[in-house]
């Protein structure tokens, strides 16, 4: 692979598709190399990054999410729109049955021009999943696609991730399944900008418009979030594309909404300022436990903190104070 940044920040501005996906593989990478040269492009990029509508969606396997981005996208697209979709999938440990999943079920967005999908692996921590995703987004962003689509499983951690780096977050539900069968967790419902029940059609519209009124009334409940938004309960179906329109006007609704009061921009702000705080956490935490010394003695201390021989605090002070003296000169 090359290693002059300017060759792929030239190629993204460019909207060339092989630039933009070798880029995403260097941020990918866990090659140092690769990490330092993925960093130095993304920098050169960001004064071109954040036009995009930031979407994220999740819900849990069989909801539609895969069905609905391709018909969405392709709406999308048909607008004049340019849309990336990022998938990304850290709580699962399946062999990439999602992956395979969009590659069959996102057939038409595939081959659309005007859309680029890019399934991240599932592997890694969260802190690097959203690295990586974050990043991505960006790259995206500076190669002209003006709506960038984050798809998360609506199991695990990964929505909170993802509700932190868009601006607006889509659950995805179906009729007749409690949240527990849904295994949708109330923090996520507390982070949704609006709850979309799908596959209202055919029987199941009786069904969906029920658990509408229901997820409206939980809802209702709960405190907004934001002075200006509260988030709606909308029914779709994703084979035959009913409800899809009304979605993406809500969405623009939004957009508009907060961008006329400057919550958009805060909002945005506040994400930056969060995920920095996170890296910074992040980073203080790895140097902590790859420190020799720390390695070496923590099994021990915590022997003895089980066997009560130490306190909890004495033993945190003992390695604390070794790197303040040994490194925080
Ligand atoms: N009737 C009906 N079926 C739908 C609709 N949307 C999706 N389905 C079906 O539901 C099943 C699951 O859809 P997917 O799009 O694969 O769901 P997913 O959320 O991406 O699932 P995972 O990738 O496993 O997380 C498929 O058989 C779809 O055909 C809809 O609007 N109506
Ligand atoms: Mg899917």
């Amino acid at each position: 692979m090359l290693n002059d940044p300017q060759h792929y920040v030239t190629g993204v501005l460019d909207r060339d598709r092989l630039t933009l996906a070798k880029t995403i593989t260097l941020i990918e990478s866990t090659l140092p190399a690769h990490l330092e040269l993925a960093r130095t492009i993304v920098d050169r990029l960001l004064p071109h990054t954040g036009r995009a509508i930031r979407i994220g969606i999740t819900g849990v396997p069989g909801a539609g999410k895969s069905t609905y981005i391709e018909r969405f996208g392709t709406m999308l697209t048909g607008l004049g729109h340019r849309v990336a979709v990022l998938a990304i999938d850290p709580s699962s440990s399946r062999s990439g049955g999602s992956i395979l999943g969009d590659k069959t079920r996102m057939e038409r967005l595939a081959v659309d021009p005007n859309a680029f999908i890019r399934p991240s692996p599932a592997s890694g921590t969260l802190g690097g999943v959203g690295r990586k995703t974050r990043e991505t987004m960006l790259v995206c962003e500076a190669a002209g696609y003006d709506v960038v689509i984050i798809e998360t499983v609506g199991v695990g951690q990964s929505e909170t991730t993802v509700a932190s780096m868009v601006d607006f977050f889509l659950v995805l539900m179906i009729a007749g399944a409690g949240d527990e069968l849904q295994g949708i967790k109330k923090g996520v419902l507390e982070v949704a900008d609006a709850i979309v029940i799908n596959k209202a059609d055919g029987d199941n519209l009786l069904r969906a418009e029920t658990a509408r009124k229901e997820y409206q009334a939980a809802l209702s409940m709960l405190k907004p979030d934001s002075p200006n938004w509260s988030p709606p309960v909308l029914t779709c179906s994703a084979v035959e594309g009913t409800g899809l329109d009304k979605i993406w006007e809500t969405i623009l609704e939004h957009r508009n909404k907060l961008t006329i009061s400057g919550e958009m921009a805060e909002k945005r702000k506040t994400q930056d300022l969060d995920w920095m705080a996170f890296l910074l956490d992040d980073g203080l935490r790895q140097w902590f436990y790859s420190n020799p010394h720390v390695r070496e003695a923590l099994p021990a201390l915590r022997k003895k903190v089980a066997e009560k021989k130490i306190s909890p605090t004495a033993a945190a002070d003992s390695l604390l104070a070794f790197l303040y003296s040994r490194d925080g000169k």
